[in-house]
Protein backbone atom coordinates (compact mmCIF):
# COMPACT_ATOMS: atom_id res chain seq x y z
CA UNK A 1 0.00 0.00 0.00
CA UNK A 2 1.29 3.31 -0.82
CA UNK A 3 2.97 4.44 2.41
CA UNK A 4 0.95 8.38 2.61
CA UNK A 5 -2.17 6.35 2.60
CA UNK A 6 -1.23 3.43 5.45
CA UNK A 7 0.03 6.74 7.35
CA UNK A 8 -3.10 8.70 6.67
CA UNK A 9 -4.79 6.51 8.34
CA UNK A 10 -3.28 5.30 11.39
CA UNK A 11 -2.94 8.95 12.08
CA UNK A 12 -6.61 9.53 11.94
CA UNK A 13 -6.85 6.94 14.84
CA UNK A 14 -5.03 9.22 17.13
CA UNK A 15 -5.27 13.02 15.37
CA UNK A 16 -8.01 15.03 14.52
CA UNK A 17 -8.08 14.69 10.46
CA UNK A 18 -5.12 13.09 11.07
CA UNK A 19 -2.88 16.20 10.87
CA UNK A 20 -1.79 19.10 13.17
CA UNK A 21 -2.64 22.14 11.42
CA UNK A 22 -5.85 22.07 9.12
CA UNK A 23 -4.06 23.35 5.64
CA UNK A 24 -1.94 19.94 5.50
CA UNK A 25 -4.72 17.92 5.33
CA UNK A 26 -5.44 18.14 1.13
CA UNK A 27 -8.82 19.20 2.09
CA UNK A 28 -9.91 21.73 -0.64
CA UNK A 29 -7.27 19.78 -2.99
CA UNK A 30 -8.86 16.14 -2.47
CA UNK A 31 -6.57 13.19 -2.18
CA UNK A 32 -4.14 11.97 0.37
CA UNK A 33 -1.38 14.20 2.14
CA UNK A 34 2.18 13.25 1.70
CA UNK A 35 3.92 12.69 4.58
CA UNK A 36 7.26 14.21 4.25
CA UNK A 37 10.34 11.92 5.37
CA UNK A 38 12.97 14.21 4.45
CA UNK A 39 13.43 17.51 3.04
CA UNK A 40 16.81 18.83 1.22
CA UNK A 41 17.87 21.97 -0.44
CA UNK A 42 14.68 22.80 -2.32
CA UNK A 43 13.58 18.85 -2.70
CA UNK A 44 11.06 17.10 0.12
CA UNK A 45 10.63 13.23 -0.27
CA UNK A 46 7.38 11.71 0.86
CA UNK A 47 6.91 8.60 2.54
CA UNK A 48 7.34 6.58 -0.62
CA UNK A 49 10.84 8.23 -1.18
CA UNK A 50 9.44 9.99 -4.02
CA UNK A 51 10.99 13.25 -4.34
CA UNK A 52 9.70 16.47 -5.23
CA UNK A 53 10.05 19.81 -6.00
CA UNK A 54 8.85 22.01 -2.88
CA UNK A 55 6.85 25.29 -2.68
CA UNK A 56 5.23 25.14 0.37
CA UNK A 57 8.73 25.55 2.16
CA UNK A 58 7.20 24.92 5.74
CA UNK A 59 4.85 27.96 4.37
CA UNK A 60 7.30 30.16 4.18
CA UNK A 61 10.65 29.48 6.81
CA UNK A 62 12.59 27.06 4.50
CA UNK A 63 13.68 30.37 2.74
CA UNK A 64 17.35 29.25 2.91
CA UNK A 65 16.02 25.93 1.28
CA UNK A 66 15.44 22.93 3.54
CA UNK A 67 18.71 21.63 5.96
CA UNK A 68 21.09 24.64 5.32
CA UNK A 69 24.14 22.97 6.55
CA UNK A 70 24.55 26.46 8.94
CA UNK A 71 21.34 26.32 10.19
CA UNK A 72 22.00 22.52 11.10
CA UNK A 73 24.84 23.17 12.33
CA UNK A 74 24.27 26.09 14.60
CA UNK A 75 20.86 23.96 16.03
CA UNK A 76 23.20 21.10 16.72
CA UNK A 77 25.47 22.85 18.33
CA UNK A 78 22.85 24.93 20.39
CA UNK A 79 20.86 21.31 21.19
CA UNK A 80 24.25 19.95 22.65
CA UNK A 81 24.37 22.50 25.37
CA UNK A 82 20.50 21.90 27.31
CA UNK A 83 17.08 22.31 25.18
CA UNK A 84 16.07 24.85 27.06
CA UNK A 85 16.04 26.73 30.43
CA UNK A 86 13.71 28.96 30.80
CA UNK A 87 16.09 31.80 31.81
CA UNK A 88 17.29 34.26 29.74
CA UNK A 89 20.34 33.36 26.94
CA UNK A 90 22.57 35.59 25.17
CA UNK A 91 20.95 33.93 22.19
CA UNK A 92 17.77 35.78 22.78
CA UNK A 93 20.00 38.99 22.69
CA UNK A 94 21.33 38.16 19.85
CA UNK A 95 18.18 37.54 17.33
CA UNK A 96 16.47 40.34 18.64
CA UNK A 97 19.35 42.75 17.95
CA UNK A 98 19.43 41.25 14.54
CA UNK A 99 15.77 42.14 13.91
CA UNK A 100 16.06 45.81 15.37
CA UNK A 101 19.19 46.16 12.90
CA UNK A 102 17.15 44.70 9.99
CA UNK A 103 13.54 47.06 10.71
CA UNK A 104 14.20 50.24 11.80
CA UNK A 105 10.79 50.76 12.80
CA UNK A 106 11.00 47.81 16.16
CA UNK A 107 13.04 49.60 18.89
CA UNK A 108 11.95 46.58 21.24
CA UNK A 109 10.78 43.21 20.38
CA UNK A 110 9.13 40.30 22.32
CA UNK A 111 10.08 37.08 21.16
CA UNK A 112 7.45 34.33 21.47
CA UNK A 113 7.00 30.74 19.43
CA UNK A 114 4.23 31.26 16.99
CA UNK A 115 2.70 33.76 14.82
CA UNK A 116 -0.19 33.23 16.44
CA UNK A 117 1.05 34.09 19.87
CA UNK A 118 2.85 37.22 18.16
CA UNK A 119 -0.46 38.41 16.23
CA UNK A 120 -2.95 37.77 19.79
CA UNK A 121 -0.21 39.47 22.22
CA UNK A 122 0.33 42.40 19.31
CA UNK A 123 -3.69 42.98 19.95
CA UNK A 124 -3.86 42.55 23.51
CA UNK A 125 -0.82 45.20 23.76
CA UNK A 126 -2.34 47.89 21.19
CA UNK A 127 -6.05 47.38 23.34
CA UNK A 128 -3.85 48.06 26.93
CA UNK A 129 -1.47 50.75 25.35
CA UNK A 130 -4.36 52.67 24.02
CA UNK A 131 -7.52 51.53 26.56
CA UNK A 132 -9.90 51.25 23.92
CA UNK A 133 -11.61 47.49 22.64
CA UNK A 134 -12.19 47.80 18.51
CA UNK A 135 -9.94 46.33 16.28
CA UNK A 136 -10.10 46.69 12.54
CA UNK A 137 -8.93 43.34 10.14
CA UNK A 138 -9.35 42.24 6.52
CA UNK A 139 -11.65 39.77 5.36
CA UNK A 140 -9.13 36.75 3.85
CA UNK A 141 -6.33 38.37 5.81
CA UNK A 142 -5.26 35.58 8.78
CA UNK A 143 -3.65 36.24 11.44
CA UNK A 144 -3.34 33.18 13.70
CA UNK A 145 -6.09 31.46 15.63
CA UNK A 146 -6.71 34.07 18.33
CA UNK A 147 -10.32 34.41 19.08
CA UNK A 148 -11.16 37.86 18.06
CA UNK A 149 -9.03 37.57 14.73
CA UNK A 150 -10.87 34.07 13.76
CA UNK A 151 -13.39 35.86 11.54
CA UNK A 152 -13.39 36.46 7.86
CA UNK A 153 -9.77 34.84 8.09
CA UNK A 154 -8.27 33.49 5.40
CA UNK A 155 -5.87 30.67 5.19
CA UNK A 156 -6.89 27.30 6.44
CA UNK A 157 -10.38 29.03 7.18
CA UNK A 158 -10.87 30.46 3.44
CA UNK A 159 -9.41 26.46 2.25
CA UNK A 160 -12.27 24.56 3.73
CA UNK A 161 -15.05 27.47 3.65
CA UNK A 162 -15.38 28.57 7.41
CA UNK A 163 -13.88 31.86 7.50
CA UNK A 164 -15.55 32.44 11.04
CA UNK A 165 -14.54 29.60 13.83
CA UNK A 166 -17.25 27.98 15.30
CA UNK A 167 -16.48 27.85 19.57
CA UNK A 168 -16.01 31.47 19.26
CA UNK A 169 -18.20 33.31 21.67
CA UNK A 170 -20.10 36.86 19.79
CA UNK A 171 -18.51 38.61 23.25
CA UNK A 172 -15.39 37.82 21.52
CA UNK A 173 -15.74 39.38 18.34
CA UNK A 174 -17.95 42.25 19.27
CA UNK A 175 -15.40 44.83 19.12
CA UNK A 176 -13.70 43.14 15.59
CA UNK A 177 -14.19 45.21 12.09
CA UNK A 178 -13.90 43.62 9.33
CA UNK A 179 -13.42 45.46 6.15
CA UNK A 180 -12.65 44.69 2.50
CA UNK A 181 -8.70 44.45 1.41
CA UNK A 182 -7.66 47.33 -0.58
CA UNK A 183 -11.55 48.69 0.72
CA UNK A 184 -9.48 52.68 1.43
CA UNK A 185 -13.34 54.56 0.95
CA UNK A 186 -14.14 51.40 3.92
CA UNK A 187 -11.36 52.46 6.03
CA UNK A 188 -12.04 56.24 6.56
CA UNK A 189 -15.95 55.05 7.21
CA UNK A 190 -14.79 52.87 9.87
CA UNK A 191 -12.54 55.12 11.31
CA UNK A 192 -15.37 58.36 11.07
CA UNK A 193 -17.51 56.09 12.39
CA UNK A 194 -15.50 54.59 15.18
CA UNK A 195 -12.14 56.45 15.39
CA UNK A 196 -11.89 56.97 19.40
CA UNK A 197 -12.76 53.53 20.16
CA UNK A 198 -10.26 51.87 17.54
CA UNK A 199 -7.14 50.09 19.64
CA UNK A 200 -5.39 49.49 16.22
CA UNK A 201 -5.29 47.84 12.95
CA UNK A 202 -3.83 44.75 12.10
CA UNK A 203 -3.24 43.70 8.36
CA UNK A 204 -0.80 41.77 6.48
CA UNK A 205 0.46 44.41 4.29
CA UNK A 206 0.96 42.27 1.16
CA UNK A 207 -1.69 39.55 1.75
CA UNK A 208 -0.61 35.83 1.17
CA UNK A 209 -3.59 33.93 3.16
CA UNK A 210 -6.36 34.42 0.55
CA UNK A 211 -3.27 33.69 -2.24
CA UNK A 212 -1.05 36.70 -2.83
CA UNK A 213 -2.79 39.95 -3.09
CA UNK A 214 -0.71 43.20 -2.96
CA UNK A 215 -2.10 46.43 -1.61
CA UNK A 216 -3.43 49.14 -4.32
CA UNK A 217 -1.76 52.26 -4.57
CA UNK A 218 -2.44 54.34 -1.40
CA UNK A 219 -4.25 51.32 1.29
CA UNK A 220 -1.18 50.97 3.31
CA UNK A 221 -0.45 54.70 3.03
CA UNK A 222 -4.27 55.61 4.29
CA UNK A 223 -3.97 53.27 7.55
CA UNK A 224 -0.96 55.20 8.42
CA UNK A 225 -2.47 58.40 8.18
CA UNK A 226 -6.49 57.52 9.47
CA UNK A 227 -4.29 55.34 12.59
CA UNK A 228 -1.97 58.64 13.25
CA UNK A 229 -4.98 60.81 13.12
CA UNK A 230 -7.05 58.52 15.56
CA UNK A 231 -4.34 57.48 18.09
CA UNK A 232 -4.87 53.86 17.09
CA UNK A 233 -1.88 51.55 16.90
CA UNK A 234 -1.36 50.29 13.35
CA UNK A 235 0.52 46.82 13.30
CA UNK A 236 1.94 45.00 9.98
CA UNK A 237 1.52 41.18 10.62
CA UNK A 238 4.66 40.37 8.65
CA UNK A 239 4.43 36.78 9.29
CA UNK A 240 4.97 35.68 6.14
CA UNK A 241 6.04 38.39 4.63
CA UNK A 242 8.97 39.59 7.05
CA UNK A 243 12.38 38.79 5.69
CA UNK A 244 10.16 36.93 2.64
CA UNK A 245 9.01 40.15 0.39
CA UNK A 246 12.33 41.53 0.96
CA UNK A 247 15.26 42.35 3.56
CA UNK A 248 12.76 44.43 5.47
CA UNK A 249 9.39 42.95 4.67
CA UNK A 250 6.48 45.25 3.32
CA UNK A 251 7.47 48.09 5.33
CA UNK A 252 11.05 47.91 3.78
CA UNK A 253 9.28 48.18 0.30
CA UNK A 254 6.25 50.70 0.91
CA UNK A 255 8.10 53.33 3.51
CA UNK A 256 5.49 52.97 5.55
CA UNK A 257 6.44 52.60 9.04
CA UNK A 258 3.86 50.80 11.36
CA UNK A 259 3.44 50.73 15.02
CA UNK A 260 3.93 47.54 15.61
CA UNK A 261 5.17 44.60 13.44
CA UNK A 262 4.80 40.49 13.92
CA UNK A 263 6.98 38.10 12.68
CA UNK A 264 7.82 34.30 12.70
CA UNK A 265 8.55 31.90 10.12
CA UNK A 266 11.94 32.94 8.83
CA UNK A 267 13.07 34.30 11.59
CA UNK A 268 12.79 30.94 13.13
CA UNK A 269 14.37 29.37 10.10
CA UNK A 270 12.22 26.26 10.41
CA UNK A 271 12.05 26.27 14.48
CA UNK A 272 9.27 27.65 16.74
CA UNK A 273 9.94 31.39 16.89
CA UNK A 274 7.54 34.35 16.62
CA UNK A 275 8.23 37.75 17.54
CA UNK A 276 6.21 41.37 18.32
CA UNK A 277 7.95 44.37 17.70
CA UNK A 278 7.83 48.65 17.92
CA UNK A 279 7.82 51.40 19.39
CA UNK A 280 9.43 51.68 22.49
CA UNK A 281 6.56 53.48 24.56
CA UNK A 282 4.17 50.72 23.36
CA UNK A 283 6.74 47.96 23.91
CA UNK A 284 7.30 49.46 27.36
CA UNK A 285 3.29 48.51 28.31
CA UNK A 286 4.01 44.92 28.06
CA UNK A 287 5.30 42.96 31.67
CA UNK A 288 7.16 42.99 33.75
CA UNK A 289 7.83 47.00 33.08
CA UNK A 290 3.57 47.65 32.02
CA UNK A 291 0.09 46.13 32.72
CA UNK A 292 -0.42 44.24 29.46
CA UNK A 293 0.39 40.80 30.56
CA UNK A 294 2.21 38.04 28.11
CA UNK A 295 4.38 35.07 28.23
CA UNK A 296 5.83 31.95 27.71
CA UNK A 297 8.14 28.86 29.01
CA UNK A 298 9.51 28.38 25.68
CA UNK A 299 9.77 31.74 24.22
CA UNK A 300 13.27 32.82 23.07
CA UNK A 301 14.29 29.50 22.79
CA UNK A 302 17.93 28.98 22.97
CA UNK A 303 17.85 26.07 19.79
CA UNK A 304 15.09 27.74 18.23
CA UNK A 305 17.35 31.18 18.44
CA UNK A 306 20.23 29.18 16.90
CA UNK A 307 18.24 28.51 14.05
CA UNK A 308 16.49 31.91 13.71
CA UNK A 309 20.20 33.45 14.11
CA UNK A 310 21.70 31.26 11.23
CA UNK A 311 18.80 31.85 9.09
CA UNK A 312 18.79 35.77 9.23
CA UNK A 313 22.63 35.68 8.67
CA UNK A 314 22.16 34.09 5.59
CA UNK A 315 19.79 35.90 4.21
CA UNK A 316 22.00 39.38 5.10
CA UNK A 317 24.13 37.65 2.52
CA UNK A 318 25.27 40.51 -0.45
CA UNK A 319 22.41 40.02 -3.41
CA UNK A 320 20.32 37.35 -1.72
CA UNK A 321 17.38 39.15 -2.27
CA UNK A 322 17.82 40.19 -6.08
CA UNK A 323 18.78 36.51 -6.34
CA UNK A 324 16.08 35.33 -4.73
CA UNK A 325 13.17 37.79 -6.36
CA UNK A 326 15.15 36.83 -9.48
CA UNK A 327 14.30 32.99 -9.39
CA UNK A 328 10.57 33.99 -8.17
CA UNK A 329 10.03 36.33 -11.29
CA UNK A 330 11.60 33.47 -13.88
CA UNK A 331 8.85 30.71 -12.51
CA UNK A 332 5.80 33.39 -12.37
CA UNK A 333 6.84 34.36 -16.23
CA UNK A 334 7.61 31.00 -17.38
CA UNK A 335 4.47 29.94 -15.98
CA UNK A 336 2.70 32.90 -17.79
CA UNK A 337 3.84 32.25 -21.16
CA UNK A 338 3.37 28.36 -20.45
CA UNK A 339 -0.22 28.78 -19.79
CA UNK A 340 -0.79 31.27 -22.23
CA UNK A 341 0.58 28.75 -24.92
CA UNK A 342 -2.15 25.94 -23.50
CA UNK A 343 -4.35 28.06 -23.81
CA UNK A 344 -5.13 27.84 -20.07
CA UNK A 345 -6.46 31.41 -18.25
CA UNK A 346 -4.02 32.07 -15.70
CA UNK A 347 -2.23 34.88 -14.16
CA UNK A 348 0.58 35.46 -11.39
CA UNK A 349 2.31 37.72 -9.14
CA UNK A 350 5.28 37.72 -6.71
CA UNK A 351 7.30 39.21 -5.25
CA UNK A 352 10.41 38.71 -3.21
CA UNK A 353 10.22 34.86 -3.17
CA UNK A 354 6.44 34.64 -2.61
CA UNK A 355 4.61 33.57 -5.95
CA UNK A 356 0.66 34.16 -6.24
CA UNK A 357 -0.69 31.93 -9.25
CA UNK A 358 -4.27 32.75 -10.21
CA UNK A 359 -7.01 30.82 -12.60
CA UNK A 360 -8.64 33.93 -13.99
CA UNK A 361 -8.03 36.45 -16.17
CA UNK A 362 -7.70 39.35 -14.15
CA UNK A 363 -5.24 39.77 -10.76
CA UNK A 364 -6.82 40.12 -7.75
CA UNK A 365 -7.53 42.78 -5.62
CA UNK A 366 -9.13 41.01 -2.27
CA UNK A 367 -11.31 37.73 -1.45
CA UNK A 368 -13.80 37.68 -3.09
CA UNK A 369 -11.98 38.28 -6.55
CA UNK A 370 -9.85 34.96 -5.37
CA UNK A 371 -13.04 33.68 -4.80
CA UNK A 372 -14.30 33.63 -8.03
CA UNK A 373 -11.38 32.73 -10.05
CA UNK A 374 -11.71 28.71 -11.39
CA UNK A 375 -10.71 26.79 -7.98
CA UNK A 376 -11.82 23.27 -9.76
CA UNK A 377 -8.80 24.61 -12.46
CA UNK A 378 -6.53 25.27 -9.69
CA UNK A 379 -7.61 21.70 -8.26
CA UNK A 380 -6.78 19.72 -11.19
CA UNK A 381 -3.36 21.93 -11.67
CA UNK A 382 -2.27 20.69 -7.99
CA UNK A 383 -2.73 17.20 -9.04
CA UNK A 384 -1.31 17.34 -12.30
CA UNK A 385 1.71 19.16 -11.02
CA UNK A 386 2.17 16.92 -7.97
CA UNK A 387 2.10 13.99 -10.40
CA UNK A 388 5.28 15.84 -12.00
CA UNK A 389 7.08 15.73 -9.25
CA UNK A 390 5.63 19.54 -7.77
CA UNK A 391 4.39 20.14 -4.20
CA UNK A 392 2.75 23.13 -4.82
CA UNK A 393 0.92 24.98 -1.48
CA UNK A 394 -2.71 22.80 -1.36
CA UNK A 395 -5.31 25.21 -1.58
CA UNK A 396 -6.20 27.92 -4.13
CA UNK A 397 -6.16 30.34 -1.50
CA UNK A 398 -2.40 30.26 -0.36
CA UNK A 399 0.88 31.14 -1.86
CA UNK A 400 3.60 29.22 -3.17
CA UNK A 401 6.69 30.08 -1.71
CA UNK A 402 10.91 29.84 -3.33
CA UNK A 403 14.28 29.46 -1.31
CA UNK A 404 17.38 30.53 -2.19
CA UNK A 405 18.19 27.13 -3.43
CA UNK A 406 15.66 26.72 -6.37
CA UNK A 407 18.12 27.63 -9.02
CA UNK A 408 17.73 28.15 -12.56
CA UNK A 409 17.37 24.21 -13.67
CA UNK A 410 14.88 23.86 -10.82
CA UNK A 411 12.82 26.29 -12.37
CA UNK A 412 13.27 25.12 -15.61
CA UNK A 413 12.44 21.66 -14.33
CA UNK A 414 9.21 23.03 -12.31
CA UNK A 415 8.66 24.58 -15.73
CA UNK A 416 8.64 21.70 -17.81
CA UNK A 417 5.89 20.14 -15.20
CA UNK A 418 4.33 23.36 -15.90
CA UNK A 419 3.64 22.64 -19.58
CA UNK A 420 2.67 18.90 -19.22
CA UNK A 421 0.44 19.75 -16.43
CA UNK A 422 -1.65 22.44 -18.43
CA UNK A 423 -1.86 20.44 -21.30
CA UNK A 424 -3.51 17.78 -19.02
CA UNK A 425 -5.82 20.57 -17.54
CA UNK A 426 -6.81 23.20 -20.42
P1 LIG B 1 1.47 30.44 13.22
O1 LIG B 1 0.70 30.51 14.52
O2 LIG B 1 0.89 29.41 12.26
O3 LIG B 1 2.98 30.33 13.44
O4 LIG B 1 1.29 31.87 12.47
C1 LIG B 1 0.00 32.35 12.21
C2 LIG B 1 0.07 33.39 11.09
C3 LIG B 1 -0.02 34.72 11.42
N1 LIG B 1 0.06 35.68 10.47
C4 LIG B 1 0.26 35.35 9.17
C5 LIG B 1 0.34 36.45 8.14
C6 LIG B 1 0.37 33.99 8.77
O5 LIG B 1 0.57 33.69 7.47
C7 LIG B 1 0.27 32.98 9.74
C8 LIG B 1 0.35 31.49 9.40
N2 LIG B 1 0.37 31.19 8.00
C9 LIG B 1 -0.16 29.91 7.61
C10 LIG B 1 0.10 29.77 6.10
N3 LIG B 1 -0.95 30.30 5.34
C11 LIG B 1 0.40 28.78 8.40
C12 LIG B 1 0.12 27.41 7.81
C13 LIG B 1 -0.78 26.60 8.71
O6 LIG B 1 -1.75 27.16 9.27
O7 LIG B 1 -0.50 25.37 8.83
Amino acid sequence: MDRNTSLFERACQAIPGGVNSPVRAFGSVGGTPLFIEKAQGPWIWDANDKQYIDYVGSWGPAILGHAHPEVIAAVQAAAEKGLSFGAPTEAEIELAELIKQRLPAIEKVRLVSSGTEATMSAIRLARGHTGRNKIIKFEGCYHGHADSLLVKAGSGLLTFGNPTSAGVPEEFIQHTIVLDFNDIEGVKEAFATHGQDIACVIVEPIAGNMNLIKPRDGFLETLREQCSAHGAVLIFDEVMTGFRAGPQGVQGISGIEPDLTTLAKVIGGGMPVGAFGGKAEIMDTIAPLGGVYQAGTLSGNPVAMAAGIATLKAVGAQGFYERLEARTAQLADGLQSRADAAGVTLTTDYVGGMLGLYFSAEKPHNMNDVAASNIEQFKAFFHAMLAEGVYLAPSAFEACFVSDRHDESIIEQTLSAAEKAFAKIK
